[in-house]
């Protein structure tokens, strides 16, 4: 039976301003947080990712390629910083409201190899759940087996803990309606598509071709790659837009909202 489990991812581009670095969308943080208060889904997991926050510093200091450089160091921790920063304002947000927000920090229980998961140490975090704490885990800077380090992103630990941890569903909180059939922000004329299958998926992915790789595509094709792996196993994956007032509310209990919905 299905433990009932809701997680949920809020896109860096909700939670900060993408294009500004390190910049929060305080706004958004707040008025998320009381969505997720007026909800009260139980159990609970909210991942966010890194937005104008994570994703400069790395790209920088090329933490995603590995270390090659002793200079690096640095960066790979001030990547970390910059989101630790991020999960700070995110937490204080639903503390404020009343939500009893817990900081998991990846890269103190997660090791990947060439950027995938390879160990997740799940105890601390299922004695929190017991608990009725709400974990908070982000897209962080990680130790990997074969790369020294790298980057892992909130959309895998999204869909890893799903499986491992047999939720129910992934709300997916971005600043686009959902998935459509090409870059909305690029395409005027692109439509949204608000029902997708796993074959659905196959056949975008043959239009788009070339970026089968989860850790090198980036925007909304990575997401799918990751988000497949849930799917496969059962778990419906809901994509909507975080940053229209409401729609997280009602994603989190259940109500019709706009946005993509994807189902094996
Ligand atoms: P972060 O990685 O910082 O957490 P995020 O998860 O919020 O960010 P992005 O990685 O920025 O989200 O991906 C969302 C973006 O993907 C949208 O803003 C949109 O411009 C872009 N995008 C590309 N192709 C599509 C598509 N087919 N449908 C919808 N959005 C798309
Ligand atoms: O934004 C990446 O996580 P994502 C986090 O979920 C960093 O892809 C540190 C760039």
């Amino acid at each position: 039976m299905r433990s009932k489990l809701t997680i949920l991812k809020l896109g860096g581009s909700v939670v900060t301003e993408k294009s500004k670095p390190l910049t929060p969308n305080t706004k958004a943080i707040k008025r998320l947080a009381k969505e997720i208060r007026k909800a009260d889904s139980k159990p609970l997991i909210i991942i966010h990712g890194g937005g104008s926050y994570g994703h400069p510093l790395a790209k920088k200091y090329n933490i995603m390629g590995g270390f090659k450089k002793y200079s690096q160091r640095f960066g790979f921790s001030e990547t970390h910083e910059a989101m630790v920063d991020l999960s700070s304002l995110i937490i204080r947000s639903l503390l404020e409201c009343g939500i009893p927000a817990f900081r998991f920090a990846p890269s103190s229980f997660v090791i990947t190899e060439k950027g995938r998961i390879r160990m997740f140490d799940l105890k601390a975090l299922v004695k929190a759940l017991e608990i009725d704490l709400v974990p908070v885990l982000y897209g962080d800077v990680v130790f990997d087996d074969e790369l020294g380090f790298t980057i892992l992103s909130g959309d895998q630990i999204a869909a890893y803990l799903a499986v491992k941890l047999d939720a129910e569903r992934i709300i997916m909180g971005l600043d686009v309606d959902g998935v459509y059939d090409s870059d909305p922000k690029r395409d005027p004329s692109a439509r949204l598509l608000s029902e997708l299958s796993l074959k659905d998926i196959e056949k975008i992915m043959e239009r788009v071709g070339g970026s089968r790789a989860p850790d090198v595509t980036g925007g909304m094709m990575g997401k799918i790659l990751e988000l497949k792996v849930a799917v496969e196993y059962g778990i419906d994956v809901l994509i909507v837009n975080a940053l229209s007032p409401n729609n997280i509310y009602k994603a989190l209990i259940g109500e019709k909202v706009v946005g993509t919905r994807i189902r094996r």
